[in-house]
């Protein structure tokens, strides 16, 4: 490589341009000049990296702007339905590196930062994430943005801009502790305040109806949204779309300047300090009553600017024909996908414009927004299906709720005159289906239940008879329950299409958590099998893979059209392609070691097994089981001589990452019994290289980048029926990381697609869960000896003092909450430890081991979120592409 010159020197040699850069390295490198001098974020004078980034960062944007206005004039000129992805969780990970990839212009960027004596990825690390997210959930819709602006498809992106994104996570001695993080301090490149898109957003107040007859929405706490744009850029495409983040502020009139000078500061300011603390976090806790209201203003805040903006956006381009808006035409033009039930008050907001403010019947009204929204479910955990108290729903949203209660109404009406239950059935099935849940049921359809119940009961005697039994069991469960307004139901009724992220979770979605609403409209429901980016998942986070894979392929194709990587299976027994993959996850490997090494001061051999379990620290993932597994095995060597050792087991470095919910207290003891065990283990000279643990600290996306490629062996061991889908375990199969795992989620899939000899599967089904916890409720589950003697371990002290018990008592006893292992970590242990010693047995053979992984990646190809965005686009969005001239 060309040595590199003086800094001062190289930087008089380049004249600052202001135009876009053209794909040349010193076309680059005069682009980064001319931003280092008249974008300065920093002070002049030094070009240190910080800087670098920032002026590499503001070029590579002049190229996505360009795109970007083309992109909006050309969809604006042609007017297509878009789709409009509403989240309340992207988990961008970093901009930089992942731009430069799409717009095919590493080269270039590599050698004119070279020019100013950086390397590229040294600059790339200097960008925090954008972690505006939990985790999957989170990318998954990051991914779609990817993938929608790759296909050329119509869409945005809306969500919220969070002011401190997820917390960065400390691990101590005390184990996991939470710091905010600070992603807008150093300012954000990629983001464009637009000060022309705002809206004005409504909290409380009351309803006040005209003479007319018209609802009017009045009084309360007035803020505004205020857009700010984050471009997606296509993978080799002009095609650029928009992340349309809102953040919420007053207009400075609000500012009470009397109250200031005299003296009252906070007072003078509360108005700003009340509409800017929706946006603070990601997830505020909602324990509190002032919690669920924060985290319902957040939802509602969402929901409103985009409905807004939407409407508006449909309004100019209507008007743009000469012709008068015509609303029947807005489910032509506008589809709304509700990334889980966060976004629900997408759906009544919707209705409130279209009645309040454009003065549509309800009926129009209806008929729009029900052809407009669908429903993704991503979870079936009973806890995670979103209830608000009514009281607290009815004061911040009192036009919403009655909107809510009449579509509930309207609903209650519609089942029961559908024919589709037994009228014996009807009282439950409203129960069980409404909407306002403990509500009281009105008049009306007391009147109509008698109906109901005619047809199978003998007839009563007389009508005030017959109106007391409806009476009765229409407020069976009435009674002091608390009152909710159940946002899945509000979702199932609303929207178009329902459907699950996984083939086996999208039927549990209709034989179970909505089967009465499956009975109802069985054609709602579909599955879309979740995906993932292979550009940023495998192209940019894994070079040295692709590089093998395009030689071998013949060409790049396979970035774009994924299917290509099936290409592999028949080099799957060449050993030169072996060598070459060996090679290439080994480099991937010394990559983690030194990354390793840095954060957390121990030292992993290249040679051992890569182990890795990333995801958020949960009960149902079981990274108990794992840990536990660990034990197990520490236990079993330490009874062994180093020959015996040797025979059994290949050395392992077993690695965790992940991030607890605050106070999630059960998952921070999990996350401190895998940072004690890796104390004593790493240290133990009888193990040495044998086995390692590690807890990679701050799981992320940049984090993930570089974990998946190293890793050899991925775990992903929910209880069987409670992951919906997973996508990390897509993207270790796309790496060539073989999986060990249960019959859940999209492991499902994987294991058909890559073939079930290249997948280590074990434990209960899904279908034999509660049966096992019946079992073991009723005192006849047997326990495993191995799995006692690991308990056992733990509670003699090995690894230190800490009091483990409230975490093991989880796993004992029958049953009761936190109790009667319910996530079968016990039931399962068993056969997770056969299944991890074949583990071994297969990675003792090289040969083997590099075909399973192989075999993984030519079997990963549906797995490319490209796939599933087609599936989205032609099954529920009813949208085209559209590439840019
Ligand atoms: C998933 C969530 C989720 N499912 C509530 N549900 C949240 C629910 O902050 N909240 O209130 C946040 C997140 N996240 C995940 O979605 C599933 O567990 C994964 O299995 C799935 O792969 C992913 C994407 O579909």
């Amino acid at each position: 490589s060309e040595p590199r010159p003086k800094k001062a020197e190289a930087e008089k040699a380049i004249k600052p341009i202001a135009n876009p850069a053209a794909d040349d390295a010193s076309s680059v490198a005069s682009n980064i000049k001319y931003h280092a001098e008249y974008t300065p974020t920093f002070s002049p004078l030094k070009f240190d990296i910080q800087k670098a980034y920032a002026a590499t960062a503001e070029s590579v944007r002049d190229n996505l702007v360009l795109r970007w206005n083309e992109t909006y004039k050309h969809l604006h000129k042609t007017n297509p339905k878009h789709i409009h992805y509403l989240s309340m969780e992207f988990l961008q990970g970093r901009a930089l590196s992942n731009a430069v990839g799409n717009l095919e212009m590493r080269d270039a960027y590599g050698a004119a930062l070279r020019k100013f004596g950086y390397e590229m990825e040294d600059v790339y690390e200097q960008e925090p994430d954008a972690a505006l997210g939990n985790g999957g959930l989170g990318r998954l819709a990051s991914c779609f943005l990817d993938s929608l602006a790759t296909l050329n498809y119509p869409a945005w992106g809306y969500g919220l801009r969070y002011k401190y994104g997820l917390f960065h996570q400390k691990i101590t001695k005390e184990g996991q502790e939470e710091v905010a993080e600070k992603w807008l301090e150093l300012g954000h490149p990629w983001e464009i305040i637009r000060n022309d898109i705002v809206y004005p957003i409504r909290f409380g107040g009351k309803v006040v109806e005209g003479y007319d007859g018209k609802k009017q929405w009045v009084g309360g706490e007035n803020i505004i949204a205020v857009a700010y744009d984050v471009p997606i850029p296509g993978y080799a495409t002009k095609n650029t779309i928009s992340l349309r983040l809102w953040q919420t502020k007053v207009h400075a009139e609000e500012f009470n300047l009397d109250a200031f000078n005299n003296g009252e500061h906070d007072r003078a300011a509360s108005a700003h300090a009340s509409a800017e603390k929706i946006c603070y976090v990601l997830y505020p806790g909602d324990a509190s009553v002032e919690g669920k209201i924060l985290r319902l203003k957040q939802q509602y805040t969402l929901c409103s600017a985009s409905v807004q903006d939407i409407i508006a956006r449909f309004k100019e381009r209507s008007e743009l024909t000469g012709s008068r808006v015509n609303w029947d035409f807005f489910p032509s033009k506008v589809a709304i996908q509700m990334n889980d039930t966060h976004p629900t008050l997408s759906a009544p907001e919707l209705m409130r414009i279209l009645i309040d403010v454009e003065g549509l019947t309800w009926d129009q009204a209806w008929h729009i927004t029900q052809a407009s929204v669908a429903y993704t479910n991503h979870t079936v955990l009973p806890e995670a299906l979103e209830k608000w108290p009514l009281d607290i729903f009815q004061k911040l949203l009192p036009r919403h709720f009655e909107i809510i209660e009449k579509i509930d109404n309207q609903f209650m009406k519609l089942l029961l005159t559908s024919k589709k239950f037994e009228p014996s059935e009807m009282i439950d099935k409203i129960h069980h289906m409404r909407i306002l849940h403990n509500s009281d049921v009105s008049k009306e359809l007391k009147a109509l239940m008698p109906a109901a119940f005619a047809a199978v009961k003998p007839p009563v005697a007389t009508k005030a008879a017959a109106e007391e039994e409806v009476d009765e069991a229409a407020e069976k469960h009435d009674a002091s329950q608390p009152q909710t307004v159940r946002m899945a139901n509000l979702c199932v009724i609303a929207g178009h299409t329902v459907n699950g992220v996984a083939a086996i979770h999208s039927e549990i979605v209709k034989d179970d958590v909505f089967n009465d609403f499956y009975r109802l409209w069985p054609n709602k429901f579909q599955n879309k099998t979740n995906g993932v980016t292979p550009r940023r998942w495998l192209r940019f986070c894994n070079p040295d893979l692709s590089a093998v894979i395009t030689k071998w392929l013949g060409s790049e194709e396979w970035v774009l059209d994924t299917e290509q990587l099936a290409g592999l299976r028949k080099y799957a027994d060449d050993k030169d392609l072996h060598r070459e993959w060996f090679q290439a996850k080994r480099s991937c490997k010394i990559k983690l070691a030194a990354y390793i090494k840095e954060k957390t001061g121990y030292s992993i051999s290249p040679d051992a097994l890569y182990d890795i379990q990333v995801k958020r620290i949960h009960e149902y993932k079981r990274q108990l089981l794992n840990i536990m597994g660990v034990i197990h095995r520490y236990k079993k060597m330490k009874e062994m001589s180093p020959k015996e050792r040797k025979a059994k087991y290949v050395p392992r470095v077993v690695m965790f990452g992940g991030k607890a919910f605050a106070t999630y207290w059960q998952a921070k003891r999990i996350v401190k019994l895998i940072t004690d065990v890796a104390a004593t283990v790493n240290h133990d000279p009888e193990i040495g290289d044998m086995l390692k643990v590690i807890f990679v600290p701050d799981y992320n996306v940049s984090v993930a980048e570089v974990l998946i490629p190293a890793s050899e062996l991925s775990q992903h061991i929910s209880t069987a029926g409670m992951e919906a889908s997973g996508t990390s375990n897509m993207k270790f199969c796309m790496n060539g990381c073989v999986l060990i795992g249960t019959l859940d989620g999209a492991n499902v899939e994987i294991r058909e697609e890559v073939g079930e000899e290249n997948f280590f599967l074990f434990g209960a089904r899904a279908d034999q869960i509660n049966a096992l916890r019946q079992e073991r409720a009723d005192g006849k589950f047997e326990a495993d000896p191995q799995f006692e003697a690991v308990k056992k371990f733990i509670k003699s002290g090995v690894f230190g003092t800490y009091d483990f018990q409230p975490l093991l008592s989880s796993l004992e006893g029958n049953e009761g909450f936190g109790r009667g292992d319910y996530f079968l970590v016990g039931k399962d242990f068993p056969s997770y430890i056969k299944a991890q010693d074949k583990v071994d047995e297969a990675y003792k053979d090289m040969d083997r081991w590099t075909k399973m992984s192989i075999m993984n990646t030519a079997g990963s190809p549906k797995f490319s979120s490209d796939r599933t965005i087609h599936e989205y686009a032609k099954e529920i969005w009813g949208i085209d592409t559209y590439p840019v001239p």
